[in-house]
């Protein structure tokens, strides 16, 4: 299978909206420069909501080569639910893609994987892809082994998914986020790999050749590469570097 690489920038709460014109300007400039050729790797960002809007019409206007997406999405369609973001308000706003059950939501905010499923059938009802994101604890890893807990996690997503849905799925060990601790690529293919078994089981065979499925955590231009040599290691989801455009940068040319 051959699956185009995507190299994600998940901004965090980072990043105002004038900055993150500022910001994909550069980013754009920078992948210019790269002779960045979209075949070889799939790039997008992840601003705070409040920026959508502005990232969305500067890559309009300038028919930029950057795909976008929101960090969350509310379980719910529309009505009394302060302070929720529809997934048919990121429609609208030509987000692609949406991330979901990124460790920060889960521990900080509780979300369970109940919530996870949810808001993974919110997104797809409304076409965006969901970047499902699984990982285990420091504590889990002990305890259960290197992938029982993310299997478990992504198995638990799949609730509404089905076998011609668009997802993609992020691993992100929860004692690598931030931490400038990597995981090792073994580690990240072992359970990148057992996942990508876990749809297979599930969905059938087209669904898990195509999705492609990203490792993150502690991700930068020195250590993209290794990653990227494993067979279902895919692509990377970047907090810290995704903040820096030569770093960013360097990371999509993780060929070079
Ligand atoms: C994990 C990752 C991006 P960082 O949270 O989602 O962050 O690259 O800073 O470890």
């Amino acid at each position: 299978a051959t699956r185009t690489p995507l190299i994600a920038g998940n901004w965090k709460m980072n990043l105002d909206h004038l900055q993150a014109i500022a910001f994909v300007q550069k980013l754009a400039w920078a992948l210019d420069d790269a002779k960045h050729n979209e075949a070889d790797a799939e790039v997008a960002v992840f601003p705070p909501f409040t920026d959508l809007r502005s990232v969305q019409t500067l890559i309009a206007a300038d028919k930029l080569k950057i795909a976008f997406g929101a960090q969350d999405v509310s379980t719910q369609e529309s009505g009394a639910y302060t302070g929720e973001i529809s997934a048919a308000f990121l429609a609208k706003l030509d987000a692609q893609y949406v991330i979901i059950g990124h460790s920060e939501r889960r521990t900080l905010h509780n979300e369970g994987d109940d919530v996870v499923a949810a808001k993974t059938a919110a997104a797809l009802k409304h076409n965006l892809v969901p970047v499902i994101c699984v990982g285990e604890t420091a504590e889990d890893l002990e305890k259960h082994g290197p992938s029982a807990v993310p299997v478990a996690q992504l198995e638990e997503a799949l609730a509404s998914v089905s076998a011609d849905s668009d997802i993609v799925v992020a691993y992100e060990p929860v004692w690598a986020i931030g931490s400038g601790k990597a995981a090792t690529p073994e580690q990240a293919e072992q359970v990148c790999a057992a996942l990508r078994e876990s749809l297979r089981a599930r969905l059938g065979d087209a669904i898990a050749d195509r999705t492609r499925i990203l490792y993150g955590g502690s991700v930068k231009a020195a250590n993209i590469a290794g990653f990227m040599r494993e067979p279902n290691v895919d692509g990377a989801l970047v907090g810290g570097a995704s903040l820096d455009v030569d770093e960013f940068a360097g990371i999509v040319r993780f060929r070079q």
